[in-house]
């Protein structure tokens, strides 16, 4: 049957292993547990005529370079090309778990998000109009129970529409990042475009904006292009010239401006509570 690799990603205890466990029948550990090892877990099932490969990654706040579980799932993202991508986020929990899913839209890579712990967004009250909130950010969302597996089907045919390039969805929305960084991120793309063989399966925006944030395994691939010099000299620049208007140093206003974007999001779409009358 045709094959669609899929890859599992997300913050620590969101779901991941039991939605891979719900998916493929296998019985890897679930729960709170901090695990020695940062390792990928691979299984492999059917559904809806299709065969899945499916990756298990380790749990990650971000895409930078600072633990070995954000390293670990980088090098995957850099190395490997899963088809799509289900980026897993707790679906009360969005202020927070909206962030990796902004440097995943970053990397123009396809996927799929499935909002799991539903149960629980449903049980403290809140609503959230989750269709609206994937138009905003072009990418089709699912909710999800990977406790007991409801939402799966639903997933998995999103993750199949994604995958045929049927979804009209996903046409992913980068967040602005202000005219300054936006400048910079444009001039430092070009550059690395014009090179060609810079970043393996990362896409230039990714590229630019971990340029601009002194990530250090970005600048090492970097290193290897013979326009490297160049390259930098425009990084340093527009650093300059972002912090002299932005009065902060460049990570933190990146930073700032994705939150603002998923608050400003979450406001049009989250309701703490649901209101209701007395009947
Ligand atoms: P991982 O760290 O992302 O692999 O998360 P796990 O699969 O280990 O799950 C972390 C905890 O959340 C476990 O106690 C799971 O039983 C629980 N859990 C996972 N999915 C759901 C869900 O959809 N709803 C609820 N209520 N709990 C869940
Ligand atoms: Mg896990
Ligand atoms: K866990």
């Amino acid at each position: 049957c045709k094959t669609i690799n899929i890859a599992l990603i997300g913050n620590p205890n969101c779901g991941k292993t039991s939605m891979f466990n719900a998916a493929s029948g296998a019985q890897e550990h679930v729960g709170n547990y901090s695990g020695v090892t940062v390792d990928a877990k691979k299984g492999r099932f059917e559904y809806g005529g299709y065969c899945f490969n499916i990756v298990d990654l380790p749990g990650t706040y971000s895409l930078s370079s600072y633990s070995p579980e954000e390293l670990y799932v980088r090098r995957y993202l850099r190395d490997e090309t899963p088809d799509v991508i289900v980026n897993v986020v707790v679906a009360s929990n969005l202020e927070r778990n909206l962030y990796l899913t902004t440097e995943l839209i970053d990397m123009d890579r396809s996927m799929v998000i499935a909002l799991n712990m539903y149960d629980e967004l449903e049980r403290s009250g809140a609503s959230l109009d989750y269709s609206l909130l994937g138009q905003m950010i072009g990418v089709p969302m699912v909710p999800t129970v990977s406790r007991n597996g409801e939402g799966l089907h639903k997933l998995f045919d999103t993750i199949i529409s994604v995958y045929e390039g049927r979804d009209n969805a996903v046409r992913h929305i980068h967040v602005n990042l202000g005219p300054d960084v936006e400048r910079g991120i444009t001039v430092i793309k070009d550059a690395i475009k014009r090179d060609g063989n810079i970043g393996a399966h990362f896409s230039p925006r990714y590229l630019a904006i971990k340029l601009l944030e002194h990530d250090r395994e970005v600048e090492d691939m970097v290193r290897r292009s013979p326009d490297h010099e160049a390259i930098f000299g425009l990084r340093d620049e527009a650093v300059a010239e972002i912090e002299k208007n932005g009065h902060e140093d460049v990570t933190s206003l990146i930073a700032n401006e994705k939150y603002g974007f998923i608050a400003g999001a979450l406001a049009e779409t989250y309701t703490e509570t649901t209101k209701e009358t007395a009947r």
